[in-house]
């Protein structure tokens, strides 16, 4: 039955009224939003979920992980580059962008600086690398995100202010001729010792100062204003605190961002973030999809499997995160065959898993909805839109949502998401199934924000149950979804000499 203050927010829209007639009823205002919040830069970076890193240089073809800044532009050669069969096994893999490694520690440019002779231009290769992965980026609609490592183990002027001016330059260079940039990684490593233009001695900087991060981060938000920028101090994004891939089971979007720097950062913090926060600066995950960030003829054999990618999802994304997962080109300029067979069987296991929300078509009712106001209706949770959602009275801040489902469903994931532009509402969620008469537990877990995925033992049922059982404010939940992971493929069938016989 739908009642009179439906009956007008369903026909005229809440809030709406015509000239002339003023209708009887005043329209609940949305909740309150909780701060910090996130900017649109943030909320867009939001949605992408899932991207990749590309770790090539120098070190490809030295086989080193931290180069020293003496290495010749000679070895930098690749025997089959091929920009298009990199970026599209990144797509194969379900990512949305690529950040490059523009320039790692070794100071080596995969692009042809005006600045430096220490790049492409002087190796046999020659090509613009960075050029070449954009426009492979832009052709299969990927968002390119730039790598430009602060420490230079071969410029002659690490260390002094005149550094700071040359960094200054390639960064601009890289936000004026490359297309939009999505993301700029601002890695905190700042190892001491390097060639430094044949000096060959250990320089320290206080990386709290020495780099000016406002105002080099000014430049970015000048050139291109939608570019996040990710660091241990954000000021968009944050580093987890680990380079395994896992954020804490508690992981809030906001950190005191303010008391650390690129470099200078307390991990644990980090990988849970600070509540409430004086800032929205959710975590990113970065991990390489073998042992090491750059390419190892050793490691091939040790890429990780389809289902240790799965599970890293879980452990990122799922907990309100992002996943950069990284895939080093190999000494053709490719993405090595085993990288892409896991990264492409990882993307079959999400997509069978992700790609039905069984949830979809059923009921949702509460025992609380925000002035009985459409907006903010149990059933927005179920329509696979971020920008609805359910919301409460402002004093009701322990809701509990129940999901009644079409038919006896079978599911082992669930996941949730908040409306973001309203903030980090949330503290504690419970859910709860329907079993033998009587609701039993599922799963519980704390901080929710973008994605919260609830991984449990397969059960069926006809009913859940969300009971929020802590909020600073009162929720607002834009989704609240049901998914099977896909069952493992049945054993093969025996060989022909493995039958029994008379088979
Ligand atoms: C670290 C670097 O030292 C590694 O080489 C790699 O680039 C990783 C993503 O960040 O701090």
């Amino acid at each position: 039955m739908i009642d009179r203050r439906d009956f007008i927010a369903t026909t005229l829209g809440a809030g709406a009224g015509i000239a002339g007639i003023s209708l009887p009823i005043t329209a609940v205002d949305p909740p309150a939003p909780f701060s910090p919040l996130p900017s649109p830069r943030q909320l867009a970076w939001h949605e992408l979920e899932f991207y990749g890193f590309l770790h090539f240089t120098v070190n490809t073809f030295t086989n080193r992980e931290w180069g020293y800044g003496d290495e010749s532009p000679a070895v930098f050669n690749p025997t089959d580059f091929d920009a298009d069969q990199i970026v599209g096994a990144a797509k194969d893999g379900g990512m949305k962008g690529l950040i490059l490694t523009c320039k790692h520690h070794d100071g080596f440019c995969l692009w042809p600086s005006r600045y430096t002779e220490h790049s492409v231009k002087n190796s046999p290769f020659r090509r613009d690398v960075v050029k070449e992965i954009s426009e492979a980026c832009a052709r299969a609609g990927l968002k390119l995100g730039v790598y430009l490592s602060p420490w230079d183990r071969n410029h002659k002027d690490y260390g002094s202010p005149e550094y700071l001016v040359y960094y200054r330059n390639q960064l601009r260079e890289l936000l004026t001729n490359y297309g939009p940039v999505f993301e700029i990684f601002f890695d905190g490593a700042n190892g001491g010792d390097g060639y430094y233009g044949g000096a060959y001695e250990r320089r320290e900087i206080d990386n709290r100062s020495y780099y000016d991060w406002p105002n080099t981060w000014q430049i970015v938000r000048d050139l291109q204003p939608n570019t996040v920028l990710f660091s241990d101090a954000g000021p968009d994004i944050r580093w987890v605190g680990n380079e395994n891939g896992i954020a804490g089971e508690t992981c809030w979007a906001t950190s005191n961002r303010d008391d650390f720097s690129p470099g200078n950062a307390d991990v644990a913090r980090l990988n849970r973030g600070d509540r409430p926060g004086t800032h929205w600066v959710p975590a990113e995950c970065d991990v390489s999809i073998r042992p090491g960030w750059f390419y190892h003829k050793h490691e091939d054999s040790q890429v990780k499997t389809p289902q240790q990618l799965v599970d890293l999802y879980y452990s990122s994304v799922g907990r309100g995160a992002s996943f950069l997962l990284n895939l080093p080109p190999d000494r053709r300029g490719r993405i090595h065959e085993n990288d892409v067979r896991s990264l492409r069987e990882f993307r079959r296991l999400i997509d069978g898993t992700f790609g039905t929300n069984l949830a979809a078509g059923a009921r949702a009712r509460a025992d609380n909805w925000r002035g009985r106001d459409r907006r903010f209706a149990p059933a927005n949770v179920l329509d696979g839109r971020r920008d609805t959602y359910w919301a409460t009275d402002d004093d009701i801040k322990t809701p509990t949502l129940t999901i009644e489902l079409r038919r006896e469903t079978t599911f082992n994931v669930v996941r949730l998401r908040e409306s973001l532009p309203l903030g980090q509402r949330v503290i504690s969620i419970i859910v709860d199934m329907w079993r033998d008469g009587g609701w039993v537990e599922f799963g519980q877990a704390t901080s929710i924000g973008n994605c919260r995925l609830i991984r449990g033992p397969r059960i069926t049922t006809s009913r859940v149950r969300l009971r929020v059982t802590q909020a600073s404010v009162c929720p607002a939940i834009a989704e609240f979804g049901l998914f099977a992971e896909p069952t493992a493929p049945s054993a093969a069938p025996p060989s022909e000499s493995a039958r029994s016989p008379g088979y």
